[in-house]
């Protein structure tokens, strides 16, 4: 049995050093140190050995036992170690290759416009303020000059929650809050952008979602003349001195007497085409003179202040200045147009 013990050595630890892999050396530890191995098998024979043998035959079996075990751990380590070295070999890194560019964002253009018109505003003296985008009737209507059932309402055909909640059709809602709050004390000079929405049909220059800032200067002795001089200044600064403008008279409730201005078709120069529906002019705002009853409403003392007001659509101002030819391609993100505008700051 000793000569047995021996052997099963000899042969589990060459079997152990031929062994190339972890799972072919897990396999010769089931086999030889396993319930069903050899060793156990000897252990298991041990009570037909008298009684002098017993003890020898069983420190040799777990000395035996021992030694493949230690052997079996030693090559093991080695093994795993093998592993590691193989894979490091294999997933070298050069850290002096180049970096993969990443993608990064950029303003979009309907932002930039704002900034750009906020920038110009601000360097003339005025403030920016906001409003909400689900508006209360009254703001949107009411403190505007627009009674309840007033026909001049279905010029901005609106999206109701409530019969008295909407949401805002322009951004001329943010001038009745700012006047309210300054309880009929001037002066005011302030430009808000926003969202606004209207159920308009989509087409090259409507949508029914799309962005305004809004312009309201309050004083003493403002005149039509101030509101003209702005715009030109405006339009200058936006377009460049070659594009023209034309102020045409026209209807606001809230504005007498009121105005929209014209710039001159990018695409045709003026001759028509399909983006100004063949009129060689593009509106992109509309204005006038705060109407008394506006200033009433909101506590001023009409007789003693004046004020004028604007209110401007970015997608258009958008259009004229980077030539696009339709409204849609604001809210598509396809990132190749975006990309067309992107600044490397
Ligand atoms: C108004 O919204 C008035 N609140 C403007 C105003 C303010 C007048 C202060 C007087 C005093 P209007 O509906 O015309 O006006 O819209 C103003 C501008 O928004 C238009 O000149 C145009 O540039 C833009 N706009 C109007 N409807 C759309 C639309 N569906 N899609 C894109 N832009 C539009």
């Amino acid at each position: 049995m000793q000569q047995r013990l021996k052997e099963l050595e000899m042969e589990a630890l060459q079997k152990i050093e031929a062994a190339e892999n972890l799972k072919q050396l897990n396999e010769i530890r089931v086999a030889y140190l396993g319930k069903k191995g050899p060793i156990t098998e000897v252990l298991r024979g041990m009570g037909k050995l008298s009684a002098e043998e017993r003890p020898k035959i069983g420190a040799l079996a777990n000395e035996v036992r021992g030694v493949i075990a230690t052997k079996i751990e030693e090559t093991q380590k080695k093994l795993e170690e093998a592993v590691v070295q193989q894979k490091l070999a294999s997933e070298k890194i050069d850290v002096t290759l180049p970096g993969r560019p990443v993608e990064v964002g950029n303003h979009h253009p309907l932002t930039r416009i704002i900034e750009e018109v906020e920038d110009l505003f601000i360097g003339m003296g005025y403030e920016v303020a906001e409003g909400p985008e689900v508006e209360k009737d009254f703001y949107n209507f009411e403190a505007l000059n627009f009674p309840k059932g007033h026909p001049a309402r279905d010029m901005q055909d609106s999206f109701y929650i409530t019969e008295d909640i909407l949401l805002r059709t322009h951004t001329s809602p943010v001038q009745a809050r700012t006047m309210e709050k300054r309880e009929g004390k001037g002066p005011v000079k302030i430009i808000c952008p926003g969202k606004v929405y209207r159920r308009d049909n989509d087409d090259a220059t409507h949508s029914h979602q799309f962005t305004q800032i809004e312009g309201l200067v309050i004083d003493k002795n403002i005149r039509m003349s101030d509101l003209k001089g702005t715009f030109e200044v405006f339009a200058k600064k936006m377009f460049g001195a070659d594009r023209e403008i034309r102020l045409r008279p026209s209807f606001f409730p809230f504005t007498e007497p009121s105005v929209e201005m014209d710039i001159s078709c990018f695409m045709c120069g003026g001759s028509g085409c399909h983006v100004c529906k063949k009129t060689g002019w593009i509106e992109i705002l509309g204005a006038g003179m705060t109407h008394p009853n506006v200033l009433e409403m909101a506590g001023y003392d009409s007789k003693k202040y004046t004020g004028f007001a604007f209110g401007m659509g970015v997608e258009r101002i958008a259009m004229l200045k980077y030539g696009i030819d339709d409204i849609r391609h604001f809210y598509t993100n396809d990132v190749r147009f975006l990309k067309q505008f992107f600044v490397h700051e």
